[in-house]
């Protein structure tokens, strides 16, 4: 155990509780869940009590929304999207020990214990404030609720707490012509009074727990904290005026309920409580080292809002770490729920049935775990084939299959080893020593990295001792060559578990072995003994075809396209012409008789067209739009009195007339009838 988990007996992992009004993505999955899990099953195989919670977050704004948009209930937004992430996170192995949700009664008492000692102990500050207020809809406004003009950029349709599309933070006070997004009316400023968390009395104890007692945070950790700590903590309301959420437990108080953000991490408590009666072994000890997984965007809630309050409560403890990671983008994009620019775990579940490890493998090796960083089918496809199935794959397939064609599937009975052998066998003891390391500071991409560097151990030897030439000659030397390549193996199958737990628990099958095997029984001692029955076995990893890829990537493609046409904005009328001028454009009917591609561009076709009057030449910029073999023969309008220009030497005379599409495509106009060339256009 590391120095760091000596003082522990216990360790409490949570997970960022997902809001239950949509589906997980990969960035959910890298940001958050592949790397607690990894954490989680590492400290399992080192048998150490620790206990992983983790639930839907079911209140908030954002859920009431959704529902409105439906035309549903939030209670049927959060059944569904609970089941659906709940399901979906077993599929692929995210081993919590429970998966709760923040509407259970257990969670409501709970917040509400919580509130109710930080009120009576006169933790609170009490204020009343002139909030928005729709009279048709007879309720107050959370941010999201109020529309209007945005001050900065002017775009009519910015939210009270941000506009989307400059990006400023915003006061709805700010909005210029503030509406409803429920009932459109206008609003009115109405007195409400509603409960704040001072933080600012918490800030010198932040600044002595963070800044001096936990330097050793992850950098971007330590840094936004210290960011937050520096421009002075400001009180943070803990109510709002919404129907949908906890309600605040105390007089005067109808209508009101627990900002969701005060209420949600109080669910890591309540679905401990929910997991086992010796609750406050964990949440009430010492003893307990607690780990907080999340994502960039709610350091704030977890290393400031959320210990604070459970400081002012005062029996309870603090996290040990908050390790959170960065984003996560998807084909050099933004992963975006509303734009359904992503990856959906549910939907990768069905399309990949047997490949949650490739999955989990990807997204550890190219965590964000500093910085942004970026997923794409391509490098998917290429790890899985030159990592998984190169390295790993090949070594442990050529192992299993030399045993059972040279000694009937039965671990061999080494003689003596040499330097090799011995080297071989140490080396194990380091890189499992490595991966300790880097798991323990939540370095999980240089863990995984470490790890694999047991199937390139295991390449190496193998490809060194090449046992297929030497079985013609000294079968004896093959048996301990083989010998020593299965105690690899064998580490392989704990090492790499917490990694890719389906494909080990294969090898482990493929082994023989009814259990994992301890992380510390891990050694250059034998762990697999002569005698030993292997059973028969087949390709851990197989290759992820183009095709396979290919397929992912056009559903993109047909998602970024549908985005454009529902964020078409047509460009601004231009400015206004006379009925003289709009005549002197002669715009005729023609027919392109002839096309072909302009030599060093990639742009422009040169046509050969019939207009009538004439046939003429033209270049049109249609390249990247049209194939010149699919448009010989097409009906088209054209400007014809435009003046001729030199385009790449060619004289061109005219213009085609195209539309341009959201997505920047480029289309032909044609009359709806069949129509001679030369008609004229007016
Ligand atoms: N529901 C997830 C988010 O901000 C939020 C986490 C709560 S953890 C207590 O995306
Ligand atoms: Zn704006």
């Amino acid at each position: 155990m590391s120095e760091e988990n000596c003082k522990y007996k216990r360790i409490l992992v949570t997970s960022a509780l997902p809001y239950a009004n949509g589906p997980i993505h990969i960035g959910h999955l890298a940001g958050v869940y592949v790397p607690s899990d990894i954490y989680v099953r590492y400290q399992r195989l080192k048998h150490r009590d620790v206990l992983h919670i983790c639930g839907s977050d079911e209140h908030g704004v954002a859920i009431t929304m959704k529902a409105r948009k439906e035309g549903v209930t939030p209670q049927d937004i959060i059944d569904k999207y609970h089941e659906l992430n709940k399901k979906a996170f077993e599929d692929f192995g995210i081993s919590f020990d429970i998966y709760s949700r923040t509407s259970s009664q257990v969670h409501t008492e709970t917040s509400q214990e919580i509130f109710k000692t930080l009120y009576n102990k006169g933790v609170f500050v009490e204020k009343t404030s002139k909030q928005y207020y729709d009279e048709e809809a007879k309720q107050f406004l959370a941010d999201r609720y109020i529309t209007g003009t945005c001050p900065h950029c002017g775009n009519p349709n910015a939210y009270g707490d941000q506009c989307e599309k400059c990006g400023t933070s915003l006061d709805p006070t700010d909005l210029i012509d503030p509406k409803s997004a429920i009932s459109g009316s206008q609003l009115v400023l109405k007195e409400t009074k509603h409960w704040y968390m001072p933080l600012e009395k918490y800030q010198e104890f932040l600044e002595k727990w963070i800044l001096q007692d936990h330097k050793n945070w992850k950098v971007n950790v330590y840094g936004q904290c210290k960011s937050w700590l520096d421009q002075g903590l400001q009180p943070r309301a803990v109510s709002r005026d919404l129907d949908w959420g906890i309600p605040v437990p105390v007089e005067g108080a109808d209508g009101k309920v627990l900002y969701v953000w005060f209420d949600a991490p109080i669910g890591y408590i309540s679905f401990t409580k929910q997991l086992t009666p010796e609750w406050e072994k964990y949440w009430k000890s010492d003893e307990c080292k607690l780990v907080h997984f999340i994502g960039k965007d709610n350091i704030v809630f977890h290393c400031i809002v959320f210990p604070s309050i459970l400081k002012a409560e005062g029996s309870y403890i603090l996290p040990d770490n908050v390790p959170a990671n960065e984003f996560l983008n998807l084909e050099s994009d933004k992963i975006s729920t509303s734009r359904n620019w992503a990856v959906w775990l549910h939907e990768y579940n069905e399309d990949f049935p047997n490949k949650q490890d490739v999955l989990r493998y990807v997204l550890t090796a190219n965590a964000p775990e500093t910085k942004d960083n970026d997923f794409s089918w391509k490098d998917f496809q290429q790890r899985n084939n030159s990592e998984l199935v190169a390295v790993l794959g090949n070594f442990v397939n050529r192992t299993l299959l030399l045993t059972d064609k040279y000694f009937d599937g039965y671990v061999p009975q080494p003689g003596e080893l040499s330097s090799a052998d011995k080297e071989a066998l140490e080396e194990i003891v380091k890189i499992k020593q490595e991966v300790e390391k880097s798991i323990e500071n939540y370095r999980f991409r240089e863990a995984l990295n470490n790890a694999m560097g047991l199937g390139r151990l295991g390449n190496k030897y193998i490809t060194e001792q090449e046992p297929w030439k030497v079985i013609k000659t000294d079968k004896e030397r093959v048996k301990t060559i083989l010998y020593v390549n299965l105690q690899i193996t064998a580490a392989i199958s704990t090492v790499l578990e917490p990694f890719i737990p389906f494909s080990m628990k294969k090898l482990r099958e493929f082994l023989n072995l009814d259990n994992l095997i301890d992380w510390d029984t891990i050694s250059s001692a034998e762990i697999l003994k002569p005698q030993h029955k292997l059973n028969k076995s087949s390709l851990l990893f197989e290759p992820i075809t183009d095709e396979i890829v290919q397929a992912q990537i056009d559903k993109l493609n047909r998602t970024k396209v549908e985005n454009q046409k529902k964020e078409f904005q047509p460009k601004a009328q231009k400015t206004l012409i006379s009925f003289d001028d709009f005549q002197k454009c002669d715009i005729r009917t023609a027919t392109i008789l002839e096309a072909e591609k302009v030599a060093k561009t990639n742009k422009l076709l040169k046509l050969t067209v019939d207009t009538g009057i004439d046939k003429r030449t033209l270049v049109s910029g249609i390249a990247e739009h049209y194939d010149p073999k699919d448009i010989v023969g097409r009906k088209i309008l054209m400007i014809v009195n435009l003046e001729p220009r030199k385009i790449k030497g060619i004289e061109s005379k005219g213009m085609i007339l195209c539309a341009e599409g959201s997505d920047g495509s480029l289309h032909f106009l044609n009359p709806d009838s069949e129509l001679e060339n030369g008609c004229q256009i007016g």
